[in-house]
């Protein structure tokens, strides 16, 4: 294998020198073996270091710890009641589970991810993580979802929660305890949602990086606030968790550390059975460029490292594999002797001195409280690189030999009495839980400290000394920020003119001009994941700059235009590059700033609309979760207005998935005024109303003559459908047209044609969010379900196309799929016919793709006269001689199948 090339290609100058080198390795390795000559290898290595002689960087060192004992710091904590204290905490979480899954069976919940784990977040609660006192932005940290249990249990003897709390855990509907992190069910406690795994790490590595941006912007010091994100061992085989791990590297965001909870174990059985996860690990964040502190072995492990002369325990420490450490786990310690010490004459005789319990009880490195102390110092010292530190634990440690390491571990949720009793000991805690608690017919108790014990007061005194607990959420408005100007809107709300644009374009010129406002710009952030230029959005690089950690370190290739590729140390658009799920992350970050730092932003996610709901659709759920306000922007929308391209790229459904989420409001507008009126109403709903929704809103590539804002449109623009243009006089038949997005192109066409051709006068309505009407007659539907003895109300899109001036028919054409404007066909009186573009998407012009999708001109004229026909208005032989008129094959294939 070559390791280093180069020294293959350079000229060697010295050959006899570089042979006495080599001879010198030979020789170790036969006189004295290859344990020995790995030791000076490694030894030279470090020297060369030191020397800054530039050698390349390892990515796998032995499996021991990265922190030598005698480089261990001080602990400036009092061990003995730490421990206790973790004790209760220990107890306490796992009696809220067991006691749930007693009152509520199969109501769920964990006992074995927090048990693992206890010590990697109590030496975080006594020593690192920040709180919020006096309006501080305190620590992020990030909480692995099934750990929960635990860090209820810690604001239960912190006094911040009650046993009737606890009593409550995962049965929210009487606002219970949430099962996993969720601020949008317990928003004063919960800041991140974790449980969908590889989300919590991803967001963090973007939440770190934001904290660099608002600073390097200047808008807020950022530099007391560190990141933490704990994460499980399986955890790491989501892309996401993995997915961005360069990025905090390349901008040296030592800001971010990462715990990960090497239990070796996920909810089925080993994560790497026949390997080493921590190695693995290791190797894939050193490549990184990460700073990695390995934790493997307790303090007990030292000594016997140290008279492992011949390397024997190294090797066997190097070579066991993860199945057979979680084997160890669940086996006595005679088993242990005989099998991990035993077949080496050597390594017996160095436990010879300890007994079976001893060999049981040697602790891993993720139980050892000094050791997680020194490896968290060392991250926080860190400068220039984000630290990971790998902690090897055991699944479901202190719940006892039925439960410790077992496959079944993680999905234990109930413990039998004596099972408890094992723990109570095992947690030295019968002094406090007395035998004749635990009984069959008996609920195990919780257990707390006595008002005033030195356990009590050393906790909250330590939690003080940190400024606060944690978790802890709240909205301090630090640094407000009042409404834009009317001037950024009133341009694009003027119309166009006789250009010719598109509702991107005018998106661009409205982001713009917020940017130059004096009250907003500073705040707004344009994400865009490398599509900036099929937007047309290159234009802001030069005037918003694009954020670059570093600056621009370099010349770009376009300097000399106008609109060059600028980076800059406080530039404010992320140019995030080929990463949706990143975009979103960073989105998430900025849009709940107003929370997490106090600081309301207004964030602009702009993207390929395809693969934003469909690729990343459970990082949106998340930012719902997370409270986030923002927008979120679908360019190249449509399935037939993105010509070309194919079915990987057209978007006819990401509306449908809109409408899922509940806090987001999906948009759907046909002209710039109305996506202006849209983004205002948007702005004064996240910073003035305060209400935690996020804006999507399609954006088109057609360019079409925009016409002005009609006066009083907003009310209707934002209650989702108004009338655009009146039925022509004349005709004998009346009829009414819904469009959204492009497709008010077609139905434009189709009322001309209609009123000269077919006797028809169609009225055109704007529906520009379905997904808003549909909610309001949800709300009035069941308001008059549950009041039935009342006058019913009548829906708003009932009254607004029924009543006395109702027209016979209603079109609906859109360029998504049917199933958008069917959102609110049950409340439309007369017959409604939707048009839209079911199926796969597929590359051609755009007439043809119309034609194709039968959303065009001719399709829309045929079916308002079908309308027209099922009330007896027109003939069926009207609609068929339209049919025929129009040369449309009505034997044709529905293009909806998916076998054309
Ligand atoms: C995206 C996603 N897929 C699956 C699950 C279900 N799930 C919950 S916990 C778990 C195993 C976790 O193992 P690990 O990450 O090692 O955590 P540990 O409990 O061992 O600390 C799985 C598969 C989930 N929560 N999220
Ligand atoms: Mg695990």
């Amino acid at each position: 294998m070559i390791i280093d090339g180069f020294v293959h290609q350079l000229p060697d100058t010295d050959p006899t020198e570089t042979d006495e080198w080599l001879q010198s390795l030979d020789a170790v390795v036969d006189a004295h073996g290859k344990a020995r000559a790995r030791f000076l290898v490694s030894k030279l290595l470090e020297r060369a270091r030191e020397l800054q002689v530039g050698t390349p960087a390892t990515v796998s060192t032995p499996y021991v710890n990265t922190i030598p004992p005698e480089e261990e710091p001080w602990f400036p904590g009092d061990e003995e009641l730490e421990r206790r204290i973790r004790a209760y905490i220990r107890w306490n979480a796992a009696v809220m589970v067991i006691k749930a899954n007693k009152k509520a069976d199969g109501i769920g919940g964990h006992l074995s991810t927090f048990a693992s784990s206890a010590a990697l977040y109590d030496v975080g609660f006594n020593h690192f993580f920040r709180g919020k006192a006096d309006g501080q932005a305190g620590d992020a940290v990030y909480i692995q979802g099934h750990a929960a249990p635990g860090i209820y249990a810690r604001a239960f003897l912190e006094g911040r929660m009650t046993e009737a709390d606890l009593d409550q855990f995962r049965q929210e509907v009487g606002g219970g305890l949430s099962s996993y992190p969720h601020p949008r069910l317990m928003p004063e406690f919960w800041e991140y949602p974790t449980v969908s795994m590889g989300l919590g790490p991803l967001n963090s590595i973007y939440h770190a990086r934001y904290l660099r941006y608002m600073h390097n912007r200047r808008i807020d010091d950022t530099s007391g606030t560190r990141v933490w994100c704990f994460i499980g061992d399986g955890e790491i085989d989501e892309p996401e968790t993995l997915g961005a791990l360069t990025l905090p590297a390349r901008d040296q965001l030592d800001n971010l550390t990462w715990v990960i909870n090497c239990n070796l174990q996920r909810l089925d059985g080993p994560v790497r059975g026949n390997g080493k996860v921590i190695q693995e690990l290791e190797a894939v964040f050193r490549g990184a460029g990460w700073n990695v502190i390995k934790v493997v072995w307790g303090s007990k492990w030292d000594e016997l490292l140290a008279k492992d002369r011949d390397g024997v325990l190294l090797n066997k420490m190097n070579t066991t594999l993860d199945g057979d450490f979680q084997r160890y786990a669940t086996e006595s310690g005679e088993f242990a002797r005989e099998n991990f010490f035993g077949p080496d004459p050597r390594l017996r005789k160095m436990v010879e001195h300890l007994s079976d319990d001893d060999i049981r009880n040697l602790p891993r490195g993720g139980h050892d409280y000094r050791k997680l102390y020194a490896a968290y110092k060392a991250a926080t010292e860190q400068n220039g690189a984000p630290t990971v530190i790998l902690a090897k634990t055991i699944k479901g440690w202190t719940l006892g030999p039925d439960v410790e390491g077992r496959n079944a571990t993680h999905q234990i949720k109930k413990m039998t009495v004596e099972q408890l009793r094992v723990m109570r000991e095992r947690l030295h805690l019968q002094d406090v839980i007395d035998e004749s608690a635990l009984a069959d017919d008996k609920e195990p108790p919780y257990i707390h400290f006595v008002e005033g014990s030195v356990e009590q007061r050393y906790m909250l005194d330590r939690r003080k000394a940190l400024d606060g607990s944690l978790p802890s959420r709240s909205v301090r408005n630090r640094k407000p920020l009042a409404m834009p100007e009317d001037k950024p809107f009133d341009e694009v709300l003027a119309g166009s003119g006789k250009q010719e644009v598109s509702t991107t374009m005018a998106f661009t010129r409205l982001l713009r001009n917020l940017h130059r406002d004096p009250n907003v710009g500073q705040r707004v952030v344009p994400i865009i994941p490398d599509e900036a230029r099929t937007f047309g959005m290159d234009a802001l690089f030069k005037e918003f700059k694009i954020y670059a950690a570093h600056g621009q370190r370099y010349t770009p290739v376009d300097a000399q235009l106008l609109l060059s590729y600028s980076e800059a140390q406080d530039g404010q658009v992320l140019e995030e590059g080929i990463t949706e799920a990143g975009s979103m992350a960073s989105f998430i970050a900025a849009a709940t700033s107003y929370a997490h730092r106090g600081i309301p932003m207004l964030p602009f996610f702009t993207f390929y609309s395809m693969f934003g709901f469909q690729r990343v659709g459970d990082l949106i759920w998340s930012a719902a979760d997370s409270r986030a306000r923002g927008f979120m922007l679908g360019a190249t929308a449509g399935r037939t207005t993105l010509l070309g391209e194919g079915l990987q790229h057209q978007d006819g459904h990401s509306l449908v998935l809109a409408s899922t989420v509940p806090t987001v409001e999906a948009w759907d507008p046909a002209f710039a005024y109305e996506m202006a009126t849209i983004v205002r109403h948007g702005i004064h709903e996240m910073l003035v109303d305060e209400r935690d929704v996020v804006y999507y809103l399609t954006l088109y590539n057609e360019n079409y003559l925009m016409p002005p804002v009609p006066e009083g449109a907003e009310e209707g623009i934002l209650q989702g459908l108004y009338k655009w243009a009146d039925a022509p006089e004349g005709p004998s038949h009346r009829a009414a047209i819904l469009f959204s997005g492009t497709a008010q192109g077609a139905a434009r066409d189709a009322q001309a044609e209609l009123a000269e051709r077919w006797d028809v006068g169609a009225e055109l309505w704007s529906a520009t969010s379905y997904k808003r009407l549909r909610e309001q007659a949800l709300s009035t539907e069941r308001w008059n379900r549950l009041h039935p003895t009342e006058a019913p109300r009548t829906p708003l899109v009932t009254e607004l196309l029924g009543g006395e001036h109702a027209t016979a028919a209603v079109v609906a054409v859109t360029d998504f799929m049917k199933s958008v404007p069917d959102q609110v066909a049950r409340w439309v009186p007369q017959p409604f016919v939707p048009l839209g573009t079911d199926g796969f998407g597929r590359s051609d012009t755009r007439e043809r793709l119309r034609e194709f999708f039968e959303v065009d001109m001719r399709q829309v004229v045929v079916a308002t006269l079908w309308g027209l026909a099922q009330q007896g208005e027109v003939k069926p032989e009207t609609v068929a001689e339209a049919i025929a008129h129009y040369g449309i094959d009505p034997d044709r294939t529905d293009p909806r199948a998916f076998d054309l």
